[in-house]
């Protein structure tokens, strides 16, 4: 009977225990993103929250809030609400956080990464850790990387080939003030806005063009708004950071961050593959639908190269020059 009793207070402890873990968990956390499925930053999200799910029994429920939505459609504060824990945890581009973690703009250099194994080269070894512990700096907690991809450029007006082709066109860019130096040099028109306000403004007319993936041109069916040129001249590319709240972080057992950081891990090879797959089969379906692609010869391709030097070399100083060098070593040796 003593034992019997005593058996029962030990399995009530147990349950006890188990379910106090448990209630320090949020029944939900938040995590932002500004594209859903079926764009590849969905896919990696989903598949995060649907690995965590399953391997932490149901215990850790990560919801996926597309669009940007958790900061009103304004992608270049997702990374200040993250630190701030308005929202919970994130998958976010390096461009829309370079606002804050001056580092993050190592990706839109111009001409640095010259194929996707250059970019294994950075996110991975002394660069990742070093870009990491700059996000930390700034209050986050990075845990893995997906992909955006490559980023191409398309307008309504004309074929591209030659830095000239360029001129005088309205040109829609992402957050960091780098894209304005970029186009600027090439004789463009930059103007800065929310990939939310993107779309209103090639549908007007309000710009000529943009950049991003061929994944994310595809699916948005940018063409439908009359974007019907497109280059594809690789001249930057942005990878995707898994990232969490600090004080969320250090909530979790260490046996769940580790089950973060794997399902983060796994989640983001399914995300890169989404993206770099997807590339190609995007091109072919774009063809289909009446876009003309251009692909730069390597001789073009120098003169984009030759034009954009100088907001290398001023980008790399704010990047800093540490930084750059270390990621040109990595780079080379890839
Ligand atoms: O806004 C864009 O162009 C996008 C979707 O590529 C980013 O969020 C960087």
């Amino acid at each position: 009977m003593r034992i019997l009793s005593s058996l029962a207070a030990a399995a009530a402890i147990a349950a006890l225990a188990a379910s106090a873990g448990a209630a320090d968990y949020k029944p939900e956390y938040k995590v932002s993103t500004v594209l859903g499925t079926p764009f590849p930053w969905g896919v990696a999200a989903e598949k995060w929250a649907e690995i965590v799910k399953e391997k932490s029994g149901g215990k850790i429920n990560l919801k996926v809030y597309a669009n940007a939505q958790l900061v009103q459609g304004d992608q270049t504060k997702e990374f200040t609400a993250l630190r701030q824990g308005i929202i919970d945890m994130a998958l976010g581009s390096t461009i829309n956080w370079s606002p804050q973690v001056v580092e993050l703009n190592l990706f839109s250099l111009p001409f640095l990464m010259p194929d996707h194994k250059a970019m294994d080269a950075l996110t991975r070894g002394t660069v990742e850790a070093k870009l990491f512990d700059a996000i930390r700096d700034k209050g986050a907690e990075p845990i893995g990387w997906a992909e955006n991809g490559f980023r191409q450029v398309t307008n309504s007006k004309h074929e591209i080939k030659t830095p000239d082709d360029l001129k005088g066109l309205k040109i829609r860019v992402v957050g960091s003030p780098l894209y304005n130096d970029i186009f600027t040099a090439l004789g463009a028109n930059p103007t800065q806005m929310s990939w939310a306000d993107a779309k209103p403004a090639l549908t007007t007319k309000a710009v000529d063009g943009q950049e991003n993936p061929l994944t994310v041109i595809q699916i948005a069916k940018i063409e439908t708004v009359g974007q019907t040129f497109l280059t594809r001249w690789d001249y930057v590319a942005d990878p995707l950071i898994f990232a969490i709240n600090p004080r969320v972080w250090k909530s979790f057992s260490a046996a769940d961050q580790k089950l973060l950081k794997d399902a983060a891990a796994e989640a983001g090879m399914v995300g890169i593959k989404a993206s770099r797959d997807g590339d190609d089969a995007a091109a072919k379906h774009l063809v289909s639908a009446g876009v003309k692609i251009t692909t730069l010869t390597a001789e073009q391709r120098a003169k984009f190269v030759a034009a954009t030097r100088g907001v290398y070399a001023d980008w790399s100083k704010k990047i800093g020059p540490e930084l750059v060098k270390m990621a040109e070593g990595a780079i080379a040796k890839r």
